[in-house]
């Protein structure tokens, strides 16, 4: 199957051929073989599929049930979320990550890392997502997080249920030591998950320092054990909201470690815009990471959602175009060329932090997995919201969208 004029990556129009599921040239005019299918894609902006590389799959499509989070902070959905446990059933959980992996692939998502809470006796939700990775493997690849929502050493057997969690099949081992009751227990708790994630040949996803006290530094611990444990870029640090608020003299220091210890970052920036500052008089703290200083100090950053309509956030469609406007605005990151590249956060950065290694990315004999956007480069798709016309993953077309038409009538 030959695909002419596309803008891949906004590159000047090109052609491309997909055979039996992988990408098989590239060319910039390439001649129909006889018999051939072709589709003329206009000059339209083809980019690898979207990855979420950070979201609650099993708390989604639950805001309000059985009540909603009123203060907005973290807190008080943590609060929210421990009610909402209680109720969890299989079944429940299966029809809304179905739903929500379904908003998600219309908008050209093809890759998930799910944190799934652990702080449950039942592990219900980890074997609902871990039945879901198999069964939607196809279509959307899902990566599971063993998540502990309320703490490792801080919630009754919180070791045991994290070892529970990976010995049923997941993928990367979470953290979240800012919860944590003492900064000893976080400390503890980092060294168990980071020493648990080693001896299984795992990956890791700490939700790390999501609170606006700049004395939380769990951030120098997941480094410092991601360099010395030599899990590197197998290490991500979520969310790093702390780090908006750290002097930068710390920030300084600090930065010498990150870049020796190779480890990832992601930002939500939907989300902590929403829950952070919130005990803030004015002025309010924005909350967002340093993503910009990351960046270019040349460490790898992506972009996540985090939620879609639950106790922690009460919005959201699954639409990652949403993710980068957000992002880019709170971290200042709107130059012409920022703007432009800005996709890399929720594509070709979110894919180094999920390793996904050579099954992703727009080249010969990789699978050929990509999105056509309804515009000619990225600054005009994330500008108009362009529509993801087009999702084709190992060369079937799993979503498609007609151009959106309003007409104005004066
Ligand atoms: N849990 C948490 O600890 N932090 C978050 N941002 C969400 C859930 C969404
Ligand atoms: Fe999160």
């Amino acid at each position: 199957m030959l695909f002419q004029n596309a803008r891949i990556e906004n590159a000047a129009p090109a052609d491309f051929r997909i055979e039996n599921g992988l990408f098989a040239g590239f060319g910039a005019s390439l001649p129909p073989k006889p018999g051939e299918e072709t589709v003329d894609l206009g000059g339209r902006l083809v980019l690898p599929p979207f990855i979420e590389s950070h979201v609650h799959l099993d708390t989604c499509l639950t805001a309000g049930d059985p009540v909603w989070n009123l203060s907005g902070t973290l807190f008080e959905g943590i609060e929210c979320w421990a009610k909402r446990k209680d109720k969890l059933t299989k079944q429940d959980i299966r029809e809304r990550v179905q739903r929500a992996v379904r908003l998600y692939a219309s908008h050209g998502v093809q890759f998930i890392r799910t944190h799934v809470d652990v702080t449950d006796p039942s592990l219900v939700a980890m074997e609902a997502l871990l039945e879901l990775r198999e069964e939607l493997r196809d279509t959307v690849e899902l990566q599971v997080v063993a998540f502990p929502q309320e703490g490792i050493l801080s919630y009754p057997n919180g070791k045991q249920l994290m070892k529970d969690a990976v010995r049923l099949g997941a993928d990367a081992v979470g953290a979240i030591p800012h919860f944590e009751f003492t900064r000893e227990y976080s400390v503890e708790s980092l060294n168990f998950a980071m020493r648990l994630a080693a001896d299984n040949g795992l990956l890791v996803d700490v939700h790390c320092d999501e609170i606006d006290d700049e004395a939380s530094r769990g951030l120098e611990t997941v480094a410092a054990r991601a360099l010395e444990l030599e899990l590197f870029d197998k290490v991500t640090a979520s969310h790093t909201t702390a780090m908006h608020s750290y002097n930068n003299a710390y920030v300084t220091r600090l930065m010498r470690l990150l870049k020796m210890s190779r480890i990832n970052f992601v930002s939500n920036p939907l989300v902590n815009t929403h829950l952070q500052g919130r005990m803030d008089a004015y002025p309010k703290r924005r909350g967002v990471t340093r993503v910009k200083e990351l960046t270019e100090a040349g460490i790898n950053v992506s972009f996540g959602h985090d939620d879609i309509f639950d106790p922690w956030y009460p919005m959201g469609t699954g639409n990652l175009r949403d993710v980068v406007f957000m992002g880019l605005h709170v971290c200042q990151m709107m130059g012409y060329e920022e703007i432009m590249g800005a996709y890399r956060f929720v594509t070709t950065n979110a894919a180094r932090t999920l390793h996904l290694g050579e099954r992703y990315g727009i080249a010969k004999g990789r699978p050929a997995s990509f999105v056509v956007l309804d515009a000619g480069q990225y600054y005009d798709a994330l500008n108009t919201n362009a529509v993801v016309l087009a999702s084709y993953k190992n060369g079937k077309k799993i979503a498609q969208a007609a151009p959106a038409s309003t007409k104005v009538l004066f």
